[in-house]
């Protein structure tokens, strides 16, 4: 079994810089949303270093990766690869770096278009990739930011949204998936 420390050795490795650095801002950041909500600090982290382990595989390996494990590829998957990151990232975690929880497992592996009821650890993990302090993509992520530690699944709910919007505003395809998770969570949060 391999430290954190073991891992982060590996990951300096294996990405960029910027995405080394990506990597450790949503390691911690997980690590703050599990103690404010009371999750497993341990898996939050574990989950959080990993969440991109698959990230700078070419399409070929991504789709190698999956098939080799037995992981279906939708059609969607298949016309744009970088969606495969987290169920090969989940694939590696389990094979190369010797993580057995499936928890930690399933928040690596639904990290970009999440899914319906999200687990606590799932959320955390999506909602770190989004707020953590290196990124600087959206424009409002201090209120994001600060939402995040009153109101973790209005939380989800807002990144969703911002990122259907951006999609649709770049016309980029729509995963089946994203918008599955943001009816989940708008029904869930705005039917009362
Ligand atoms: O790997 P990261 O960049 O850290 O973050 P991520 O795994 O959450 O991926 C974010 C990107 O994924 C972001 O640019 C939006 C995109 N994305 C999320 N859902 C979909 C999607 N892209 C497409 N084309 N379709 C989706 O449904
Ligand atoms: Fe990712
Ligand atoms: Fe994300
Ligand atoms: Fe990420």
């Amino acid at each position: 079994k391999y430290s954190i420390e073991d891992i982060q050795n590996k990951l300096r490795k294996k990405l960029k810089g910027n995405r080394y650095i990506h990597t450790l801002g949503v390691e911690y950041t997980s690590v703050c949303l599990a103690m404010k909500y009371e999750a497993d600090l341990e898996k939050a982290e574990l989950a959080g270093l990993l969440h991109d382990c698959a990230k700078e595989l070419p399409a070929e390996k991504l789709i190698k990766i999956c098939s080799d494990h037995g992981e279906k590829i939708s059609t969607m998957e298949f016309k744009q690869p970088f969606l495969l990151h987290g169920k090969a990232g989940a694939c590696l975690a389990r094979n190369k770096f010797g993580v057995e929880d499936e928890e930690v497992l399933d928040a690596i592996r639904y990290h970009t278009t999440g899914r319906p009821a999200m687990t606590l650890l799932e959320k955390i993990v999506f909602v770190a990739d989004y707020i953590e302090p290196n990124r600087k993509k959206a424009d409002n992520l201090t209120e994001l930011r600060h939402l995040a530690f009153e109101d973790l699944d209005e939380t989800v709910l807002q990144i969703l949204e911002q990122t259907l919007d951006y999609l649709e505003k770049t016309d980029k395809e729509i995963d089946c998936h994203t918008i599955m998770t943001r009816d989940y969570y708008k029904k869930l949060l705005r039917s009362s």
